[in-house]
Formats: C-alpha cells, sequence, structure tokens
C-alpha cells in the first residue's frame, strides 16, 4: 500500500496517491510530501489551514497548542491554485522549534515511545524517539488528509469525525443524521461531540482528570457519504478497504483500537441481527451508491473490503495521554535507579484532535482508493472514469442476461 509497485527493472512505477511525512515536534517544521494527485484539482488553502486549526484546538488541550498556529506553506505541486500532477510539498512551521538545546528525557513515560524507542536506538535519552513519536507530527497527516478531502468533494463524497466518548462520559449520535446538520453540532462543541448534554459532561471528566493531575482517553467516529461501490478490492488482501483504513487510523499517535461498523459489538450477536439486509423499496438509481441502501448499515459500509454504497463508518479508540503532571512509576534508563517518569508540558485529552486526525487519515485512504478505481492524470479523466462506471453499474439490470459488466455496450 505504500504506492511503489517495482517492475521487473526496479524502476518504481508512476507515482499512486501517497505521502509521507518529516519533522520532528520540536525541529524547524514539519512536512507533509503529496504524490500522484491528478491535474485539475483546485485546492483552497484556507480549508487546510481551517483543518489544521480543528486540530490544534478542543477542550482539553495544554501550553503548547496556546504557542503554536498551524498554518500551511505550499512549497510545490501548484500553479495559480491548482495542481498540475507534481508532488505536493506543504510545510508547516514549528514555533517552539529548540530541538538542539531541548533537555535528555531519561526516565521514560509509561505508554509512550519513550521506552521502546531507548531500546530500539540503543540510548538511555528517549529524546530522539519522542520528537517523532510526538502527536505534533500529526499536523502534517492533517494537512494531506485536507487535500484528499477536497478530491473527494470534488466527487461529492463528505467525511466527518466527531467525538463520541471521552474517558466514562459517552454520546449519543442519530446514526441517520444529515452530514451538514452532523458538522453543525460538532462545530459547536467544545469537545467535537455533537451531543450537547453530552458535550458539558465531558468538559467536567477532563475538568476532574486535570484536577487530579491525571489524563484521559475516548473514542472518535468517523462518517464518509457519497461514496460509490466497489473501492477497494477483495482479489489481494493488501487491497481491502478495511484492512487499509485499519492500518492508517491504527498508527495514529495513542489509538489502540479500530472497529468499523458495528465492530467488535457484532461478534455477540447472531448472523440475523448482524447483517444488513437489502431494502426492498424500489432503489433510485441517480446517486453514486445506484441506491442499493439497506435497512441497516451495521456493516459501516464496506462487504469484502470494498465499499458497498453505504456511509462508511468507523470508530477508533484512543487511550490516555502519557505524558502524566503526577507522573508513574518509571526507571531513570541513566543510572537504572527507580524514579517517577519525567514530565513535560503536556494535553490532560486530546480525543477531540484526535477526531480530526482520525478524520483526515480517512479521507486520504478513501482519495487513495478512489484514485485507484478511477484513475487518470487530470481530474477530467477521473471525472469521465466515474462517469461511464456508474452508467454502466445503472445498466447492468436492463441486460438481465448479462454474465459480467466489465465490458459488452453496457455503458
Ligand atoms: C506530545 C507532547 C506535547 C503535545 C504534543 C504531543 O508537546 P510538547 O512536548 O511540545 O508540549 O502538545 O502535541 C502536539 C505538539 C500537537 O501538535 O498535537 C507528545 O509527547 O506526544
Amino acid at each position: 500500500m505504500g504506492g511503489f509497485l517495482h517492475s521487473a527493472y526496479n524502476r518504481p512505477a508512476m507515482a499512486q496517491l501517497d505521502y509521507r511525512t518529516a519533522g520532528e515536534s520540536h525541529g524547524p517544521a514539519l512536512i507533509a510530501l503529496v504524490e500522484g494527485l491528478p491535474a485539475g484539482l483546485p485546492i483552497d488553502e484556507y480549508a487546510i489551514n481551517a483543518a489544521l486549526r480543528r486540530r490544534q484546538g478542543g477542550y482539553g488541550r495544554g501550553g503548547r497548542m496556546a504557542m503554536e498556529s498551524d498554518a500551511v506553506r505550499v512549497l510545490s505541486g501548484l500553479r495559480q491554485g491548482e495542481t498540475i500532477g507534481s508532488p505536493m510539498a506543504l510545510l508547516i512551521e514549528n514555533k517552539d522549534n529548540r530541538l538542539d538545546t531541548a533537555p535528555p528525557i531519561t526516565r521514560p513515560r509509561p505508554g509512550h515511545a519513550d521506552f521502546a524507542g531507548a531500546m530500539k536506538w540503543l540510548t538511555t535519552d528517549c529524546r530522539n524517539t519522542l520528537e517523532r513519536a510526538s502527536a505534533r507530527e500529526t499536523a502534517a497527516r492533517v494537512a494531506a488528509g485536507a487535500v484528499a478531502v477536497q478530491l473527494l468533494r470534488a466527487f461529492g463524497i463528505e467525511v466527518a469525525g466527531f467525538v463520541l466518548r471521552i474517558g466514562p462520559v459517552p454520546a449519543e449520535i442519530d446514526s441517520n443524521i444529515a452530514m451538514e446538520t452532523l458538522r453543525a453540532a460538532r462545530n459547536a462543541s467544545e469537545v467535537y461531540c455533537p451531543d450537547t448534554a453530552a458535550s458539558e459532561q465531558m468538559i467536567a471528566a477532563i475538568r476532574k482528570a486535570k484536577e487530579n493531575k491525571d489524563t484521559l482517553g475516548g473514542v472518535v467516529e468517523v462518517r464518509a457519504t457519497g461514496l460509490p461501490p466497489g473501492l477497494g478490492s477483495c482479489m489481494r488482501w493488501q487491497d481491502k478497504l478495511d484492512g487499509r483504513l485499519m492500518q492508517a487510523v491504527g498508527s495514529v499517535q495513542a489509538i489502540k483500537g479500530v472497529e468499523i461498523g458495528r465492530g467488535f459489538a457484532s461478534a455477540a450477536a447472531p448472523g440475523s441481527a448482524v447483517h444488513d439486509a437489502f431494502n426492498p423499496v424500489a432503489p433510485d438509481r441517480s446517486g453514486p451508491s445506484l441506491g442499493f441502501s439497506r435497512m441497516t448499515n451495521h456493516a459501516g459500509g464496506l462487504e469484502g473490503g470494498m465499499t458497498n454504497g453505504m456511509p462508511l463508518v468507523l470508530r477508533a479508540a484512543m487511550k490516555p495521554i502519557s505524558t502524566l503532571l503526577r507522573g508513574m512509576d518509571s526507571v531513570n534508563l541513566a543510572t537504572l535507579a527507580a524514579e517517577r517518569s519525567d514530565y513535560e508540558r503536556s494535553d490532560i485529552c486530546s480525543v477531540p484532535a484526535a477526531s480530526v486526525v482520525v478524520e483526515h487519515v480517512v479521507a486520504f485512504e478513501l482519495a487513495r482508493a478512489l484514485c485507484e478505481k478511477f484513475a487518470g492524470d487530470t481530474l477530467g479523466e477521473m471525472r469521465a472514469a466515474i462517469e461511464h462506471y456508474l452508467r454502466t453499474a445503472r445498466a447492468l439490470n436492463q441486460n438481465p442476461g448479462q454474465a459480467s459488466g466489465a465490458e459488452g455496450g453496457l455503458g
């Protein structure tokens, strides 16, 4: 899924949609390099910056976010506001740029990458590891994802992330709520939770955690609508979209669980209560889902690793932040003495920020899958490909004898 297939001459194939990030938490800047975008996509830099600002916010953030004001500088890939098919380099400056003078960290925080990284890179100073493991890196992922959001939107696909739980406080969100209503309610909440009553309790829970010098985790949910069927594939395990989404989301800092649709709860129910019966009402075939709706959406929009035309529903569990003001029992790697873990300025809860990050990594995976199925050097070619696909799919049941819709004049 890295997007680099090698030919017989070991030459990388043409770029598929992909991105990389670079940058240390207290280095000069973060970078996202996005490759494989079609030419002709208008890019709104304000929209990228709005996503970055949303990631920085949310009740429960600490001192670092008050210091930074994340905004992107587009260094390449655009001409007159449109993509030209070249790699797009995005730069976000760090205001807290002091990597060379930042003190060593020798008392690892349980739960952070500190200890595992120190052992991996054979050092008693966890600084190098934490600089890259830090959730600061997610600013670059959001910038790349915000470009993907704009590509998806050009095809009528909308993605929204929000907070579903903080610590002990769950939220109730109607599964059929319209995307616009969901976004408006989320944006009105200091914890990015569309359930107003739950939001207040979540804020109270974060305040209490702060008093206790503790931290809180939670659950975020992402929904995506307007997806055509057939993104991803069941033909190679690497191409299954559920697995790819899980990898992308599971790699986000502090995420310890990912579920799609009913997820873990589906293990406890019989098949008849889990699988999504087809809606017997005559479908409206005009939209991208081709009108094949289901009575329920426990599968979360994916069957066999492919989109099925229903909205994508994905949840991720975030553990509480591992930098605790009260510290935890640790060991000084330099002396082997038992000591409390290091404390540096920290957030109490960054689940709201994680909802923004997960939204954007999901958007990138969806955009990647869209570009695979409807490949084209230009946005116009992608549009023609998707229109051909939808036209062919709509004509399928007008040719009942047809064994395969691959070609054969169905379009
Ligand atoms: C983080 C520690 C804190 C957080 C940081 C993640 O940074 P600092 O050590 O500079 O105070 O603020 O998150 C971000 C900087 C961010 O942009 O989300 C960590 O150790 O993971």
